[in-house]
């Protein structure tokens, strides 16, 4: 590479809502205190590695738009570190403090898994001296079980026992990398983990063997001494088109059935929660509701189209109601809000990188503070705090305790003679409430 792809690889600096200025920061001011924290620590942003750098900006139409220079040339690993270079200089210029990959971005696949494992490693000790040096940190680390033509019928789900062989010894080189590189979590994502047609599946086998694979990534986590949280990344299709890890209660389903749902959390995507056919808050309410929300994947889909289109999470209003389940969650403990979106096929510049991150942190960063108005307003949770007040009550509590029994209940209401009247749920005020903070 002869020109430096950023010119000027210095922080994006915060300016303040009045500034015009798309390479600056309007509302992300990461030293800001909101509710206890500051921005940073609520936020905990990630860059990641696959849309920024690996892809090459094709679609099923057509192949590559953005001709990036780390991906032209004949040496391989040479063209790696170059890429890891500009990534570098990105994660810099963005004053993020966490970066993800999958261990195919970062290195070429060689002629055999121990090659291929040496090469994300070579490039791995690149990651570490440059993390010395910047203080970044790695967010999540996670296995390419979906690219190679090996995994077409699934990773762990695959027909043979070899190739659920080949993606574990993947996932223990790439959990050992992460592992070195202090990395806070472990991603397990499913693109091929499910069926195109039952004709050729035996489900039963499938599900078995991915509950087999994800205890065995739990049980070398422990014994590897590994602190990071392992996650699940839910979603309902595409590449297959049925996906095992559909969504949030899906997931714990499975996980409950295989006895790990303490061991593993789940990282949400907001593409993948309304190709569920539910909302961002849904899935991240759900995970709230049953203990397993670690990570979130900050992008946005498109309503009317059926595939991921990972596109820059800029809807306030939609990331303000998000901001309000993560914060009623307890917010992030391991995870973080990992950038997995991609600039579209014709922002081909290199400042249209800097400017989609930039505006998707300053959107979160005012719902942040939109989250931060209507909590300290409070109308909206003691709306719901009394709609429920009567589980509280000691008959309440003594149901849900398991102390009575269906004949209680009856006797309860036949002698005491109960009608009870309903009350309004009060939605459109609590709408219009809520709009006063966006
Ligand atoms: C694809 C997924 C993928 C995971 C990591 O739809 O979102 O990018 O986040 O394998
Ligand atoms: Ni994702
Ligand atoms: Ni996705």
């Amino acid at each position: 590479m002869n020109a430096p792809f950023f010119p000027n690889p210095t922080p994006v600096a915060y300016e303040g809502p009045e500034s015009k200025n798309p390479l600056a920061f309007r509302y992300y001011d990461k030293n800001r205190v909101v509710l206890g924290k500051t921005m940073q620590e609520h936020m905990r942003f990630a860059v990641c590695y696959w849309h920024s750098f690996t892809w090459p900006g094709g679609d099923p139409f057509g192949g590559e738009t953005f001709e990036r220079p780390w991906m032209h040339g004949s040496d391989p690993m040479e063209l790696a570190r170059q890429k890891a270079d500009v990534a570098f200089d990105l994660f810099k210029i963005l004053d993020v403090p966490f970066y993800t990959f999958h261990d195919r971005d970062i290195a070429p696949e060689g002629s055999s898994l121990a090659e291929s494992n040496r090469n994300v490693r070579a490039i791995a000790e690149i990651f570490a001296r440059k993390q010395e040096e910047t203080g970044l940190k790695l967010l999540w680390g996670t296995a390419n079980l979906f690219s190679n033509r090996r995994f077409m019928a699934g990773a762990a789900t695959n027909p043979d026992p070899d190739v659920f062989a080949y993606a574990a010894g993947q996932v223990k080189n790439a959990l050992d990398v992460t592992r070195e590189l202090g990395g806070e979590n472990y991603v397990l994502w499913g693109g091929r983990e499910g069926y195109e047609t039952l004709l050729n599946t035996n489900l039963k086998s499938e599900i078995e063997q991915a509950g087999r694979f994800l205890s065995m990534v739990v049980d070398y986590k422990h014994r590897t001494g590994f602190k990071g949280a392992i996650l699940i990344e839910p979603k309902p299709k595409e590449p297959t088109k049925h996906q095992y890890d559909f969504d949030v209660q899906t997931v714990y389903g499975f996980l409950k059935a295989f006895g790990l749902e303490k061991e593993v959390q789940v990282n949400i995507e907001q593409n993948h929660a309304i190709l569920a056919g539910h909302s961002f808050e849904h899935e991240l309410a759900m995970a709230s509701a049953l203990g397993i929300f670690g990570s979130v994947d900050l992008n946005r889909g498109d309503d009317r189209l059926g595939w991921d289109t990972d596109q820059f999470g800029m809807n306030v209003a939609e990331l303000t109601l998000a901001m309000l389940e993560i914060i009623k969650a307890g917010g992030f403990t391991t995870g973080g809000f990992n950038f997995d979106a991609k600039i579209r096929r014709q922002s081909l510049d290199p400042d249209d990188l800097i400017v989609a991150h930039v505006g998707s942190m300053d959107a979160v960063a005012r719902a942040l503070l939109n989250a931060e108005a209507a909590i300290k307003d409070g109308t909206v949770d003691s709306f719901v705090k009394d709609r429920y007040a009567g589980w509280r009550t000691p008959f309440g509590q003594s149901i849900l305790k398991g102390e009575k029994t269906l004949e209680d209940m009856a006797a309860y209401v036949e002698g005491g003679d109960i009608n009870p009247q309903p009350k309004s749920g009060r939605q459109e005020y609590l709408e219009t409430v809520l709009n006063r903070f966006l």
